[in-house]
């Protein structure tokens, strides 16, 4: 595949950009070799500016749950253009899209938005901190909650993809308020919250991680956690940031049946243009300013195109009856990557909910960051190359999850079946 403007950008881009790249793990460090460079994106694919074509599952790491360039998010993002990009003022938008919010998904009273998935980590931190006035907060190993200081302890996504899970910079004292601890193990919350009695502010989670790949809950785990937190008077905080929207209209948090005091949102909810957002029960949430004393700000906040585009995304997904088309095209993909490991007798684990998934190159089961790194790494870089150059776009790292949209067609996956196929012969 001949990708010589891509090439020639990249080089331009070392110079200006450090590590050419505005996010690290778009550097394609893990897999080797160079990122292309996108022109534009409609439907299912995604162009390069060499003018080739890719089936694309990482949909914008999230956000494009309809495809690229829906025409209703076109439409309304256009139409808010008009009006303004920006106002910094109170606007009917907003408004409609935290109703919306608040609708669908039960345990949220009141929501903040912010302009990014890490500002609402951050804000939500800093609320759990000063509604319960502890200081510490406990997290779980590959679990990744954008690069706020005190999160960016064994954290996952481009820190762990990179081999830096705990950052440079970050202050050790501030660290040390931070307790990372192996995921799907309750024992170890159990203890650590009877050693840190009346300290822990928060336990701060992706209730399906998927920022070390995509690793599921085991039964009973997330339960337990809700119900550790009643019992410490400890805060549960779901990082709904990537499966917000995704996995359903309430998203994890509906799909397992377990109520956090927080959420956090991103992606799905700005249909493309920077969001995030931090909602729950509301005598939490007034605690911030101007109501309480958590400070929280953003002069972008609440933007009037973010808004419009998040509301029109989830208002076509409703329309379009999304989440169903979204099961569908999963299964479908779930059963050909299924059957292609079995043809060609691969040790692999791949887990699926709805429109997410995740190929790990191990026979072990993925259940804590720690089966996670038994996978085979090469080889994952093997299979990605491979795809890449037969037009399929998976994330550049074994630790990442794909992402299927209501654009993608049974066509794009029996072709990304076929490609599957001559990959895993070539080995
Ligand atoms: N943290 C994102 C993946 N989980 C990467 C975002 C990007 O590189 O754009």
């Amino acid at each position: 595949m001949d990708r010589h403007k891509s090439h020639a950008l990249f080089t331009e881009a070392l110079r200006y950009i450090p590590g050419g790249v505005n996010s690290p793990v778009r550097a394609f460090r893990a897999v080797g070799g160079e990122p292309f460079f996108a022109r534009r994106a409609f439907g299912s694919h995604v162009y390069d500016v060499d003018d080739n074509a890719y089936i694309d599952y990482v949909c914008t790491w999230g956000p494009s749950i309809l495809g690229h360039a829906h025409p209703d998010v076109i439409t309304a993002v256009k139409q808010a253009a008009d009006r303004a990009t920006s106002f910094g003022i109170p606007n009917a938008y907003e408004v409609d899209l935290a109703r919306k919010i608040c609708e669908w998904v039960p345990s949220v009273e009141k929501v903040r938005m912010t302009s990014s998935g890490t500002e609402a980590t951050m804000t939500a931190i800093r609320l759990a901190r000063g509604f319960t006035k502890r200081d510490k907060i406990i997290k779980f190993e590959g679990c990744y909650h954008g690069h706020v200081d005190s999160l960016l302890v064994k954290a996952g996504s481009g820190a762990l993809t990179l081999g830096q899970p705990d950052s440079a910079g970050i202050p050790a004292c501030l660290a040390a308020l931070t307790l990372a601890l192996p995921f799907n193990d309750i024992d170890a919350v159990r203890f650590a919250l009877d050693h840190n009695k009346g300290e822990v502010a928060a336990i701060i989670l992706e209730p399906l991680p998927a920022n070390a790949g995509l690793i599921p809950p085991l039964p009973g785990y997330l339960e337990a956690l809700r119900q550790l937190c009643t019992e410490h008077g400890t805060l549960l905080i779901f990082d709904e940031v990537m499966t917000g929207f995704r996995l359903g209209q309430a998203g994890a948090q509906g799909l397992f049946g377990v109520t956090p005091d927080l959420t956090t949102f991103g992606k799905v909810i700005g249909g493309g243009l920077p969001v995030g957002a931090v909602g729950g029960r509301r005598d939490i949430m007034d605690f911030l300013a101007p109501l309480g004393p958590v400070y929280q700000a953003g002069t972008l906040s609440g933007n009037p195109l973010a808004m419009a585009a998040g509301l029109a995304q989830l208002d076509t997904l409703e329309k379009e009856d999304g989440y169903t088309k979204l099961e569908t095209l999963g299964q479908q993909l779930e059963d050909a990557t299924r059957s292609a490991l079995k043809r060609h007798k691969i040790d692999a684990t791949f887990y699926r909910y709805g429109s997410m998934f995740c190929l790990f190159f191990t026979a072990n089961p993925v259940h804590n960051l720690t089966q996670a790194m038994t996978s085979d790494r090469q080889r994952f870089a093997r299979f990605f190359h491979g795809l890449l150059d037969r037009g399929i776009y998976l994330a550049p790292s074994q630790f990442e999850t794909g992402f299927l949209s209501t654009a993608h067609s049974p066509e794009d996956i029996a072709a990304t079946a076929h490609a599957v196929d001559e990959v895993l012969v070539a080995g």
